[in-house]
């Protein structure tokens, strides 16, 4: 292996020599000068790369469609952050729909023909002006617009009794904490970590006990996380290990997970599981998925919220999921009352 990688070093060297020796040996050559007619193949060649280009965009937007977020936001909040991405990305769409044609087409047009002159000027101040100005009140813009929805989506401080949830991020899993009849979370840390107390939940903290952990069973998770439709549930989030990414997309909700500290975010949850695997284009989607699923012998699956994680945190971090069920408020709270407090699971 190690020879190999030497022969290949030896040989890129030889060829950066090589090339090295032509580029010295170009310089000797008298005339180079291009021809009227070789400027006017490559002024050609740059509008058929044009056309390519336009192409190439116009199938990317038709043909990746379907990667694209659902376009039900499962979450009071989420048409925010759908305005600003339609907005962002339609700007961003026009201003290089518009600067690819001008880059292009004016290469063309004042490509060398024999006997034309170029122009010289050393500066204009009303060019430089325009191409500063126009860019900062737009970009402002764009900046102002996002924090503003930030603002929107971050404030919590009016909502009525919101539900408090911990989402606990470790490699390579998620552990969930529900606050309990209280509604605050006891304290926890990783210091406290021993045993069945896999999230370092403070157990001499009063605020623990009634505290409702996903239920773990023979060892392993049961991965499903339930939460009530139209209640808004602010989520605390925490980290074991590395920098992990909350990723709920359906709610287009999204916030990293820090060791050490506690970050939050929130939302409103507005279409229930069942709501959203009647909607037509879940269910468009899922048919697709399911024909290329059957073609490879696998078994059918249904649509399900997920919770994700969006950080890059390791080996097995494309694994890093857990199932999200939204449930009308009445069966979330039949749910939540089967559910073992930390008291109760022991004893
Ligand atoms: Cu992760």
């Amino acid at each position: 292996m190690k020879a190999l990688f030497y022969i290949i070093i030896f040989v890129v060297i030889i060829v950066a020599i090589w090339q090295v020796v032509k580029i010295l040996g170009l310089t000797k050559v008298e005339n180079q000068t291009a021809t009227e007619k070789e400027n006017n193949i490559n002024g050609w060649l740059l509008l058929v790369f044009m056309g390519f280009v336009y192409g190439l965009m116009i199938y990317s937007l038709i043909g990746y469609k379907d990667v694209l977020l659902p376009q039900l936001s499962a979450s009071a909040e989420g048409h925010h952050i759908d305005n600003l991405f339609v907005m962002t990305m339609g700007l961003i769409l026009v201003v290089q729909f518009l600067i690819q044609f001008v880059l292009f087409y004016f290469s063309f047009k004042y490509r060398g023909i024999n006997n034309r002159k170029a122009l010289f000027f050393a500066d204009s101040h009303k060019l430089e002006t325009i191409w500063t100005v126009i860019p900062t009140i737009v970009l402002s813009g764009l900046i102002i617009y996002g924090l503003w929805t930030w603002n929107e989506i971050k404030d919590s401080s009016d909502s009525e009794n919101p539900l408090i949830v911990e989402l606990y991020a470790k490699q390579f899993q998620w552990e969930a904490r529900y606050a309990g009849a209280d509604n605050e979370l006891g304290f926890a840390n990783v210091r406290f970590i021993e045993g069945v107390n896999t999230m370092g939940v403070d157990f001499s903290d009063k605020n623990a006990s009634d505290d409702i952990p996903l239920a773990v069973e023979e060892g392993k998770f049961v991965k499903e996380l339930h939460l009530p439709k139209n209640r808004k549930v602010i989520f605390k989030l925490r980290s074991q290990d590395v920098l992990h990414s909350a990723y709920m997309p359906h709610f287009r909700a999204q916030m990293n997970c820090v060791p050490g500290m506690v970050t939050e975010i929130a939302f409103t949850p507005t279409v229930t599981t069942t709501e959203m695997r009647l909607n037509e284009d879940t269910q468009a989607k899922y048919e697709h998925i399911n024909e290329l699923r059957e073609a490879r012998g696998d078994e059918k699956v249904e649509f399900d919220y997920l919770l994700l994680c969006n950080k890059i945190c390791g080996a097995s971090h494309y694994n890093m999921q857990l199932k999200i069920i939204v449930d009308e408020q009445a069966d979330f709270n039949k749910w939540l009352a089967t559910q073992k407090t930390f008291a109760q699971t022991n004893k």
